[in-house]
């Protein structure tokens, strides 16, 4: 608690640090919630420690959050929105930066206002639900569209490229750290027979025939919060991954996640299945908010990201499991490889409902 006191106390906030407890299901960031007292009354934070492994460049990473927060924080307000609630917001330091560095632990810390009365869901109780989160991504990428990338750092290179996530699992059975290249044989096999897909949508991107725009990278169901009551959105999180990217990856995040009938980590494959009436939910909701934003090729490869998004999860998920699990919180053995095993059954499943998922898109469009 000590420790946690000296974080906080570099922050811009007021009173006492009465408890720190982790919080959230997030496999990168360590997230708490702190909560602060000033004369009888509370006040909760979020603060994170930052994952320094998967983000490097620290500065880079929390200018960008910086850039991307305070350009909602505008919009938001000169539309008579809350930009508290209705954003995510950081906490600036006494010294007025957009993170600390702590010595003790050489850790690197940021803390945000706690969105209240919202929730951000682990998996999908009600279809509508589904639908809120997808108008709530479909509106983060519309707003998205009028914010000036230039100076915004890609800050993990080559994030959704999947042909490089691919190079990497080649290198990482290649060198087969831990020995465990023997037990996943048919991991790997499925993997393989599926190399010439990677490309489908990073070489339109390359030649420029689909368009690169800011994007958020990382949309799946517990990054977007929705009003307790209402059920409405109130604010997308998580922008560690707004970079360069394509709306099919954004549309396809939503889907490897929120469209599967059990927990990215389930252990009993049997209960794994790919729920196209999600698919129909989802697609209506985020193609309503874009409206003509997205150009007829983003539409026609959306079903195309849902596929790449969830055979990329899978790959990254078995490179990390071959690599000695360095870059997934995990939270038993095999972890990993039971997410890997999640993401494929699901890869399996959409391959035979393409034509139907075409069809649905084509609906929406
Ligand atoms: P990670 O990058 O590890 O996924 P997130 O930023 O997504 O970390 O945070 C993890 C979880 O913490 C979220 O899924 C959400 O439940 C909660 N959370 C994050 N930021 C806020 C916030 N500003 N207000 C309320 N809850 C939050
Ligand atoms: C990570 O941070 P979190 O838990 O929202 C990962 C995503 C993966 C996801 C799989 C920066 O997301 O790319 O799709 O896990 N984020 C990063 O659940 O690598
Ligand atoms: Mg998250």
């Amino acid at each position: 608690m000590e420790f946690f006191k000296n974080i906080v106390n570099q922050f811009q906030v007021e009173g006492e640090l009465c408890s720190c407890e982790r919080y959230g299901e997030g496999h990168i960031n360590a997230t708490y919630l702190a909560v602060m007292e000033k004369d009888g009354e509370k006040t909760d934070y979020i603060l994170q420690k930052i994952n320094n492994t998967a983000f490097p460049n620290v500065a880079g990473l929390m200018n960008n959050i910086k850039l991307v927060t305070e350009f909602n924080r505008a919009k938001i307000l000169a539309n008579g929105g809350n930009p508290d609630r209705e954003s995510l917001s950081l906490i600036y330091t006494k010294s007025g930066e957009t993170y600390y560095h702590c010595d003790e632990d050489d850790g690197y810390y940021r803390m945000y206002i706690f969105i209240t009365d919202a929730v951000a869901y682990q998996s999908i109780e009600k279809p509508e639900d589904f639908y809120q989160s997808a108008v709530a991504f479909g509106n983060f990428a519309k707003l998205l569209s009028e914010f000036d990338a230039t100076p915004i750092v890609e800050i993990i290179p080559g994030f959704h490229n999947t042909v490089k996530r691919f190079a990497n699992l080649e290198k990482s059975i290649k060198l087969d750290k831990m020995n465990r290249v023997k037990d996943v044989q048919a991991e790997i096999d499925f993997a393989l027979k599926r190399k010439n897909i990677c490309d489908k949508i990073v070489s339109l991107l390359e030649s420029g025939k689909m368009p690169t725009k800011v994007t958020h990278n990382d949309t799946k169901l517990n990054n977007v919060m929705l009003d307790v009551k209402t059920g409405e959105p109130v604010a997308v999180i998580d922008l560690d991954t707004i970079m360069p990217g394509s709306i099919c990856y954004d549309f396809g995040d939503s889907i490897r996640f929120g469209c599967s009938t059990a927990p990215e980590d389930e252990k009993d494959l049997s209960k794994v299945n790919f729920n196209i009436d999600l698919f129909d939910v989802y697609t209506r909701g985020y193609l309503t908010a874009l409206g003509n934003d997205a150009t007829d090729i983003e539409k026609e490869y959306l079903p195309w990201g849902a596929i790449l998004m969830t055979f990329e999860c899978g790959i990254r998920f078995l490179t990390d499991y071959l690599d000695g699990d360095v870059y997934f919180r995990i939270k038993r053995e095999e972890h990993n490889l039971d997410r890997c095993r999640t993401q494929f059954k699901l890869v399996q499943e959409m391959e035979k409902c393409f034509d139907k998922m075409q069809e649905i898109v084509k609906k929406y469009s």
